[in-house]
């Protein structure tokens, strides 16, 4: 069973379930911890061109990447007030956690809660004015980071002429927020 297929065809399948950053945030975790060979890390820059190429020809723009957060930003925005309070945040990570172990026949088990904790302290940070809400303009922060990191070659997109970023760890979406959601992803185990 190769846990990068099996998240890049999730991530095929449902492009629109996720929000906030991050589809591929949850998949990486256990992709990392199961050790995946070719796709170091999971949410690495295969999975996000799968999660976020909507026109499929393999190379993500800004715009595409762009659209398809707005989107999953409006879909998790459960009250409709314009940004992602923690409940709405988390409960959008959960629904592709979720999603994510029930295509891998698996229950909710240690990892599983990690990673709910972890959803908490990334909402938390990517909260950069603290008011308890990410707005979409602190999303666009976080996500222009990821995006950049991404495009290695910095021609402005990402595809498969990219390197892949030496350190492409959970990240997603927590960003150059390194320390807390260093911690946090490194799950005892
Ligand atoms: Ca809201
Ligand atoms: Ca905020
Ligand atoms: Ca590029």
């Amino acid at each position: 069973m190769k846990p990068a297929l099996i998240s890049l065809t999730l991530a095929l399948l449902l492009p629109v379930v996720t929000t906030a950053q991050e589809s591929p945030a949850p998949a990486s975790d256990d992709t990392t911890a199961t050790a995946v060979p070719g796709v170091a890390g999971g949410h690495g820059k295969a999975a996000v061109i799968a999660a976020y190429d909507a026109n499929g020809d393999g190379t993500l723009t800004l715009e595409e990447y762009t659209q398809v957060r707005k989107t999953r930003f409006d879909e998790a925005d459960a009250d409709k007030d314009g940004a992602l309070n923690e409940a709405e945040y988390v409960a959008e990570f959960e629904g592709r956690l979720k999603q994510q172990y029930a295509d891998q026949n698996k229950q909710p088990d240690e990892r599983y809660e990690n990673s709910m904790k972890q959803a908490s302290v990334r909402h938390a940070i990517v909260d950069r004015n603290r008011d308890g809400l990410l707005s979409w303009d602190e999303q666009q922060l976080v996500a222009a980071s990821t995006f950049d990191r991404l495009d290695s070659n910095k021609d402005g997109v990402i595809d498969a002429t990219d390197p892949e970023p030496e350190r492409e760890d959970r990240d997603d979406t927590a960003g150059d927020t390194g320390d807390t959601g260093g911690a946090a992803a490194q799950p005892a185990n």
